[in-house]
């Protein structure tokens, strides 16, 4: 399963956003540090499911709005220097060694400062913020390598020894190949064998940006002072407000409001019956998302698995006729193909053993069969044959 992490200094809201995705249990307090050990728990990103296009009645969707689970990793705040060991130190960034990409969230509202402490909103810019988790994420991976690095060094003398490879198996835990490798050494315009510290460093920052996909979600929007906002807007960069968030899922489940996650806007359910701090919360969260085409927690969920993982949604059946797996459950399973996988991608996602027997695969809307090299399609529902059960 795909895994985002939370990541961003003390008090930027991380925790928040991580109980609006997944609703399990996180401490949330107004001061840096309040999360200590990482949480984990499971999210999901959304799509649309296919059974209404086909008129199916499917059970795995919430009317047509298709919820696929990932997990998330809601990390310890980082502080500047959090690499040499400051703050909670480096074990936190080791959280981040299991993360495919990393939601930053940094505070938008520019009331905490590089380590957390409150400040007047707009007070601290949120822009230098994005600058230092590269930063502490490069030193990390440098760190790392820095530890093998005198012995890699020697063994780059001696003949058929391969640096790429060796550095690619310091980098095991990141999931780094040696062809990429040589990209960031590319990048950085260095040669590895003959490169000094400030070398590689620049290549361990390349190896973040390959390895570490991220977005950088500026979070309390609704906190956050005109100005600043709309200097933000010129940046690259999502917002959220990840306390509005929480606050609609909660609404939600106690039926106040009707608010599918990803939504652009609620719908109160009985006016009467809500209190006038609730209406006045809720008039506050919706002028939010009016501004901003919703809360921005799905929205940024979405966008990292879909745009920096390259994510497809298949779905795998076993009886392309009706759509279901062998109990007669439609659209039974959904999941999070990289874009140019094939049916024999899928075969090996669903079983190693079904992948290992694959024999062919069935479109399951054409009823054709298709190509090995067929190259799946975002909605795709294949039908696997293999000669594994
Ligand atoms: N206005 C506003 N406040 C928020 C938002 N998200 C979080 N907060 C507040 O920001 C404070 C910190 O939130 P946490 O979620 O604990 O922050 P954190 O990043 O997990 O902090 P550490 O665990 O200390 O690193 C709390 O008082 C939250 O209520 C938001 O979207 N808007
Ligand atoms: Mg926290």
């Amino acid at each position: 399963m795909i895994t985002l992490a939370l990541a961003g200094k003390p008090n930027c809201g991380k925790s928040t956003f991580f109980k609006a995705a997944t609703l399990a249990h996180a401490e949330i307090a107004n001061y840096p540090f309040t999360t200590i050990s990482a949480n984990f728990g499971v999210g999901y990103v959304r799509t649309t499911c296919p059974c209404k296009e086909l008129g199916l009645v499917c059970s795995a969707c919430q009317d047509g709005d298709r919820f696929v689970p990932v997990n998330i990793i809601d990390v310890a705040g980082l502080v500047p220097d959090a690499h040499k060991g400051r703050g909670l130190g480096n074990q936190f960034l080791d959280n981040l060694r299991q993360a495919d990409a990393i939601i930053h969230v940094v505070d938008a509202s520019g009331a905490t400062d590089s380590e957390g402490n409150l400040l007047n909103p707009g007070a601290h810019d949120p822009l230098v913020d994005i600058a230092f988790l590269k930063f502490e994420m490069t030193m990390w991976v440098y760190g790392i390598l820095d530890k093998h690095w005198a012995k890699l060094h020697r063994q780059a003398q001696t003949k058929g020894f391969f640096i790429h490879k060796g550095v690619a198996e310091v980098f095991t835990g990141l999931g780094v190949t040696p062809e990429e490798i040589r990209d960031a050494e590319l990048a950085a315009g260095i040669d590895l064998v003959h490169t000094d510290e400030q070398g590689l460093i620049s290549f361990c920052r390349e190896i973040v940006k390959i390895s570490k996909p991220m977005i950088v979600v500026g979070n309390k929007v609704d906190a956050a002072p005109q100005e600043l906002v709309a200097r933000l807007k010129t940046e690259n960069m999502a917002f959220s407000s990840a306390a509005g968030e929480l606050a609609l899922r909660n609404a939600s489940n106690a039926h106040l409001i009707r608010y599918i996650p990803g939504d652009p806007m609620f719908r109160v359910m009985d006016e009467g019956s809500l209190s006038p701090a609730q209406k006045g919360g809720l008039a506050k969260i919706a002028a939010t998302m009016k501004e901003f085409g919703g809360t921005g927690v799905q929205q940024a969920l979405n966008h990292a698995v879909y745009s920096l993982l390259d994510r497809i949604v298949v779905y795998p059946v076993e009886d392309e006729h009706h759509y279901c797996d062998g109990k007669g459950r439609v659209l039974p399973d959904a999941f999070l193909m990289k874009k140019g996988s094939t049916p024999r991608d899928l075969a090996f996602q669903v079983h190693t053993d079904i992948g290992k027997g694959f024999l062919y695969a069935v479109d399951a809307r054409t009823k054709m069969r298709v190509k090995d090299t067929h190259e799946l399609k975002d909605g795709d529902i294949i039908r696997i044959v293999s000669i594994a059960k």
